[in-house]
C-alpha cells in the first residue's frame, strides 16, 4: 500500500490566513481509494521499524509536495507527527537528507504527543529534534495523565490544545476557563498555542477572543493533497 500525504491548513485566527499545515498520512490502495491509518496508528508506532518506514515516507512526501513551495514562500511551515523514539535515535538528519529536506530545517515542526514527550525517552527526542533545528509542538495537549511539573525544563514551541477542549465549547463554561488557563500558561512560558479540531464559526470566535493564537480543523478545511493547498495559500480560510 502506497503512503501519500495530505494537508491540513494551520491558520492565524486573526487573518484566518494559512501559516502552515500538517501533514497527515494517507493510504492509497490499488483501486485509488484514499484512507487515514487511524486504525493502525497504535500498532505502527509500537514497531520502531515500521514507525520509522512511516516517517521517512511522510518525510519524503513533504520534500517532493511542498519542497518548491516551501523555497518560494516565507513564514510558512510544515508540521509532522513522529514518535519520540525515532527522533531521539541518532538518525534525523539522515532522514531529511533523504527526503530533500535538509535546507528546509527551519520551517519543519515536528509533534510529539504530551503522553509521550513527558518521558524520558520523549525529552531526549525534544532535545535532539531541537539539535538539528527542528521547532517543536507538543501535541494532544491537555490529555496527558500527567503533571505540569513535568512541563519543566520541555523546548517546546508551540501547544496544540487537544480537541476534546474545543468540543464543549459555548456550552460548557468550564472547558472556557480551561482554554483561558492554557492561554496565560502558555503566554508566560513563551508558548504560541493552537487549537485543534475546530469544526464552527462560534469555536473559531470563542478562541480568537480567547487569545489562542491558531487553529486548525474542518471549519477552515479538511486535510487536502498538496496542489490544493497551494492553491489556498495567501486567501482568507474562512
Ligand atoms: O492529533 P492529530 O493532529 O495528529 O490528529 C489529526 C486528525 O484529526 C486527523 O485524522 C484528522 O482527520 C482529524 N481532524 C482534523 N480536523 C478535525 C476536525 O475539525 N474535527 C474532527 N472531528 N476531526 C478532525
Ligand atoms: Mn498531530
Amino acid at each position: 500500500m502506497d503512503v501519500i500525504a495530505h494537508y491540513q491548513p494551520i491558520v492565524d485566527l486573526v487573518t484566518n490566513r494559512m501559516v502552515g499545515c500538517e501533514a497527515l498520512a494517507r493510504w492509497c490502495a490499488a483501486d485509488g481509494s484514499v484512507r487515514p491509518p487511524d486504525d493502525q496508528i497504535a500498532a505502527i508506532e509500537a514497531d520502531p521499524e515500521r514507525a520509522g518506514a512511516l516517517v521517512e515516507d511522510v518525510l519524503r512526501c513533504i520534500g517532493r509536495d511542498l519542497g518548491a513551495f516551501l523555497e518560494r514562500t516565507r513564514d510558512f511551515y510544515v508540521s509532522f507527527n513522529t514518535p519520540p523514539i525515532l527522533l531521539g535515535d541518532g538518525r534525523g538528519l539522515q532522514r531529511m537528507e533523504k527526503a530533500g529536506l535538509i535546507g528546509l530545517i527551519p520551517r519543519l515542526v515536528v509533534e510529539i504527543t504530551e503522553r509521550q514527550a513527558l518521558s524520558e525517552v520523549g525529552r531526549a527526542a525534544i532535545r535532539a529534534g531541537r539539535a538539528i533545528g527542528l521547532r517543536v509542538a507538543l501535541d494532544d495537549f491537555g490529555t496527558g495523565q500527567s503533571g505540569m511539573q513535568q512541563l519543566i525544563g520541555l523546548e517546546i514551541d508551540t501547544l496544540k490544545i487537544d480537541r476534546s477542549f474545543v468540543v464543549p465549547l459555548n456550552r460548557d463554561i468550564s472547558a472556557e476557563r480551561l482554554i483561558r488557563a492554557i492561554v496565560a500558561f502558555a503566554a508566560i512560558l513563551r508558548q504560541k498555542v493552537l487549537a485543534e479540531g475546530v469544526e464552527t464559526r462560534e469555536q473559531a470566535l470563542f478562541l480568537r477572543a480567547a487569545g489562542v493564537d491558531y487553529g486548525q480543523g474542518w471549519y477552515w478545511a479538511k486535510a487536502m493533497p498538496a496542489e490544493e493547498l497551494i492553491g489556498c495559500f495567501g486567501r482568507p480560510l474562512a
